[in-house]
Order: C-alpha cells, then structure tokens, then sequence
C-alpha cells in the first residue's frame, strides 16, 4: 500500500489541529472520507440528484439506477448471492434494530433465548432486550476469557433448544477481538439456529464473504468505512427476509393500499419505506470502489501491521495495561494508564499533539464490568495510518505522564 498516496486523497489529514498536524485515530468511531466519496456525493447533488423509484423523468432514473447500481456494488463486495438480500438502512444499529423488532417480534416465545456475548456494543444489546421485554424471551451470554477471547465451550454449553438467534459481532469495538464467527455459525447451524453478526468493525478491516460465512444476518455502517454518515446494510438471507413483517412503513414499501388491506412490495423495498438516502448510497458505491482498488487483503495486512507496532511501543510504557490480549485482534488497542484517568489522557494527546483517540466505556458498559474498569483509552487505525504516527501517540503519552504522574 502507498500510504503517502492515500493520504492524498484525504482532505482533512492536512488540518491542524491546535497547531499540530491532525493524527486521527479514532477511526473505530468513525472514518475519514476520500475525495473519491466526496466527489461523487458532491456529483450526484451537481448532477443528477431526484427522488428514486416512483418516477420517470431523466434525472430520477439516474438517480434510480445510481442506487440500485450501489446495491449492486454492496453485494459483490460482501459476496451475497442476491441483490435483494441487500437492505440500505441507517447503520448497523437500524440494522439490528430491524432484525430484533421483525425477526425477534414474529420467532420468540416466553422462555426463548438470545444469545449474546460479553463484548456487544450496546446496538447489539438494547434492541434484543427490548424484544425480550415484548416477547418473554431472555437474553444469555456468552463468557468470554481475560484475554477478550470468546470461551467456545460455554458458547457450546449455551446453545440449545430455546436458543432463537445468536448475535455476536465479528470484530469488538474495544478488544479489537476478531470472533471465529465462521466456526459459530456452523455450532448454531448445526441445531438450526440463525446467527446475526455486528459487522461495524470488520467491515473495513476484513475481506469479507458472507455466503462463505454463511451468516443469516450481517449489519455493517458505511460511515465506518470511509462512506458517508447516515448509510448502511442489512444483509439477510433471502428465505429469513421473505418471511420477516416490514419494519418500517409506508410510501415505497408496498405494493398495493386500500383501506382494508396493503401489499408490501418484493425484496428489497419492502424493508425501505420512505424515500431514500441515495446521496448516501452513492457514496457508499464510491468508497467500496475505493476500497476495492486498495485492495481488503492489503488493508487488513496493513491494520495489522499497525496493531503490533502500536502494541510493541506501547508495551514499553509500564502504567499501560492492555485491555484484550487476543492473538486475533485488529485495529483496535484499549489500555488503561495507571494514574491517568482515559479522559485526562485524551485530552492531553488532543492538546498537545493534535491526536484524536476515544475515552470512554465505548458504547460495551457489560466488557467494561468484565474487566472491571469504568472507561479505556481506545486508538483505533485506518488506511492511512502511519508507524510514524504511533510514535507520536507514544511522544504524546509520555508527555501525559510528565504532567499528571
Ligand atoms: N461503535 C465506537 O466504537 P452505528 O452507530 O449504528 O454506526 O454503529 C453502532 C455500532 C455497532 N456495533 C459495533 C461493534 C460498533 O462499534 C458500533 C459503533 C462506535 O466508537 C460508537 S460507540
């Protein structure tokens, strides 16, 4: 990867921040967008920009098929086999919200389970609780271990007759943990279990396949992958979709209204009531167009590559403890600075140094509990993250430690 070639393609890397250049690693919350993106947002507003679907004029087909051409685009990145299995939504928390309110509402009983594990963010949390509350259902989870490993065994222990849905996510948002997801699939699969994965941290980090995964649900946010804020995907297997009420509803999803009965319109718009955010859409096509001429396989490996230097330097810091020691881990580092509060930390490096990390619990206040501490410091990489970088991060923390140790 040329990295000094990306970072060209990123306008706001160039800012100062307070005097200092911007070193943005808070990417986990969300990522920085490439000119690529903002000019095809910027294009279609200049050139083509109409309400999609329900009309005939020029410039709405245009945006019609820019949006089913960026459908398109979604699947053959993630490997789906059908383009109705695609559901833009909001992000990955409209995603599960869809999946626990329709899915959840029609397949759970009193005495049904959801099983969850210890390192959700809170969007893969909430809504099943929700659900749960509505249906008599209850959630159990899975233990994980110190090193923020999920424990396969209790998982195997907890899979049972009652279980209805496993949701797990691919990659944590804290830990930087990738799950075996594959091989907790096939568990689930084995006694007819559908499995849902967070997708919102893997999804610019790992080559992703979900008819490989063989996944039942996969929810992902474009705006964690270099696209713009207020676009995601729900990908579902068609059998599972085709059954599940709409979410939503009202112009767009349907087929036919009167006042006695509607029919709702065939996959995917069933699921997409209202008109849509196709500025979004296209932009999400622009950065998987991106990503793709990086290439996921060389991201990953340059992810990785930062993650181990990261750790490496930051190991040398001795009031840093790690939190999450998995030897499958991406992207993420979340440590505690013994005798700096997170907040404090964050704070210095944004003042002194002009970088952006995370303070906080992180939106997993259940991991926070498991590793018994109120709030981390999270760094979190991108494409055009630097070695050089993470020396400045570790510059940055050593100053931290002269002004508050
Ligand atoms: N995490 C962070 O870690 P939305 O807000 O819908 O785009 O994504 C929600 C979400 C769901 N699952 C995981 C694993 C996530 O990491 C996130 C978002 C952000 O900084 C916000 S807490």
């Amino acid at each position: 990867m040329n990295i000094t070639e990306i970072r060209k393609n990123f306008p706001i890397l160039a800012k100062k921040i307070k005097n200092n250049p911007l070193i943005y690693l808070d990417n986990a919350a969300t990522t920085q967008k490439p000119m690529q993106v903002i000019d095809a947002v910027n294009s279609y507003y200049c050139s083509y920009n109409a309400a999609i679907h329900r009309a005939v004029h020029h410039l709405a087909n245009l945006a019609t098929s820019a949006y089913e051409n960026a459908r398109e685009t979604v699947r053959s990145f993630i490997n789906a086999k059908y383009q109705e299995e695609i559901i833009f939504v909001r992000g990955t928390t409209e995603a599960i919200n869809l999946v626990a309110a329709t899915f959840g509402r029609v397949n759970l009983r009193q005495g049904d389970e959801i099983l969850l594990s210890t390192m959700e963010h809170h969007s893969n949390i909430v809504p099943w609780q929700i659900v749960a509350e509505q249906t008599g259902a209850k959630l159990s989870v899975i233990a994980i271990d110190d090193n923020g490993d999920i424990d396969l065994d209790d998982y195997a222990r907890q899979l049972n007759q009652r279980t209805k849905i496993v949701a797990i996510t691919h990659v944590s948002n804290v830990l930087g943990t990738i799950n075996p997801v594959k091989q907790m699939i096939k568990m689930a699969h084995e006694i007819g279990v559908p499995v849902l994965v967070d997708g919102a941290q893997a999804i610019s980090r790992l080559p992703l396949d979900v008819t490989d995964l063989d996944c039942d649900f996969y929810a992902f946010s474009g705006h964690k992958m270099y696209a713009p804020l207020g676009i995601g995907v729900l990908y579902g297997k068609k059998e599972f979709l085709q059954k599940m009420p709409p979410y939503q509803s009202g112009g767009g999803m349907i087929q036919a209204v009167n006042f006695s009965k509607t029919e709702y319109a065939a996959l995917p718009l069933k699921f997409e009531a209202g008109t849509p955010n196709v500025e979004g859409a296209v932009g999400l096509m622009a950065a998987i167009d991106y990503l793709n001429s990086i290439g996921m396989e060389q991201i990953k490996q340059h992810e990785l590559m930062l993650l181990h230097y990261a750790r490496e330097k930051l190991s040398a810091i001795k009031e840093i403890k790690f939190i999450g020691d998995s030897i499958t881990q991406i992207g993420v580092v979340s440590f505690v600075f013994e005798g700096i509060h997170p907040h404090d930390i964050a704070t210095i490096l944004d003042a002194e140094t002009g970088i952006a990390v995370r303070a906080g619990h992180h939106c997993a206040m259940p991991l926070m509990d498991r590793f018994q501490v109120v709030a981390t410091t999270r760094v979190s990489f991108g494409i055009y993250n630097t070695k050089e970088e993470i020396d400045v991060l570790v510059q940055g923390l050593e100053q931290a430690k002269q002004i508050f140790i």
